[in-house]
């Protein structure tokens, strides 16, 4: 069967998945996942039990859930592309190295600005604590980020791999949150264009926003939750 990336919206981690299937080139479907309410529900829990996308069925029916796993399930069949690198390798432990930091400070740099977006019934000064604890957490990051890029157009050096697709779904949270000014972070804000004007990534937006566009050749299409579930 085609794969199924169930992806989240509005606004998901997964849109670097999306990312990343484009690059691949390789068919795969897509599943819509509204959050919180289908993220959540008892459906999409026989998926992934913690209620979260992105989650990927493969073509041999297995579930992986975990954007680190999704990329690192998809970097191996990307090798040929330079996507991703065999395990053992040092390129590998550079394309890990940089997605776990992705995963882990740079995603979790937005939590505490999220949460305050979303619980409505904090109180003033917890929102602010919130905010200024995210606030100073998000420009951390975007200065370790500059210092890793060097001069390097992507996050690994010369060639874009799929650490470059992912960062791309985390960094466009700056939108919702104004609390740094990427292009203080030149190398940043430079690697953001370049993902920007990418046609994989301007296709992810366009799925995100509901519009009917056909992709680089691997899409086949959407699935809904329901027939999702019938092929497992
Ligand atoms: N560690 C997970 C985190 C996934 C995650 O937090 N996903 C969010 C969207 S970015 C989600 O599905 N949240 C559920 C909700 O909003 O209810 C990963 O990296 O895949």
């Amino acid at each position: 069967m085609t794969p199924i990336l169930f992806y989240g919206i509005p606004s998901g981690c997964s849109f670097g998945s999306i990312v990343a299937l484009e690059w691949l080139g390789e068919p795969y479907r897509l599943s819509r996942i509204q959050m919180p309410e289908v993220v959540q529900s008892d459906a999409f829990r026989r998926i992934n039990p913690v209620g979260e996308t992105p989650s990927l069925k493969t073509g041999d029916g297995r579930i992986i859930s975990e954007s680190l796993a999704i990329m690192n399930h998809l970097g191996a069949r990307g090798i040929g592309k330079g996507l991703g690198f065999k395990q053992g390798t040092m390129e590998f432990d550079g394309l890990n190295q940089r997605l776990a930091y992705l995963n882990t400070s740079f995603f979790n740099a937005f939590s505490p600005l999220w949460y305050t977006l979303e619980h409505e019934t904090l109180k003033p000064e917890e929102k602010q604590a919130l905010r200024a604890y995210g606030a100073a957490d998000v420009a951390k990051v975007h200065r370790e980020l500059e210092m890793m890029l060097g001069k390097s157009p992507w996050l690994l050096g010369n060639e874009r791999t799929l650490a470059d697709a992912y960062f791309i779904g985390i960094a466009r949270w700056t939108k919702y949150h104004d609390v740094v000014d990427r292009k203080d972070y030149p190398a940043v804000q430079a690697l953001f264009e370049r993902l920007e004007n990418d046609p994989a990534v301007n296709f992810a937006h366009a799925i995100e926003l509901g519009e009917d566009v056909k992709g680089a050749g691997g899409f086949a299409g959407h699935v809904s939750l329901e027939q999702a579930l019938s092929e497992i």
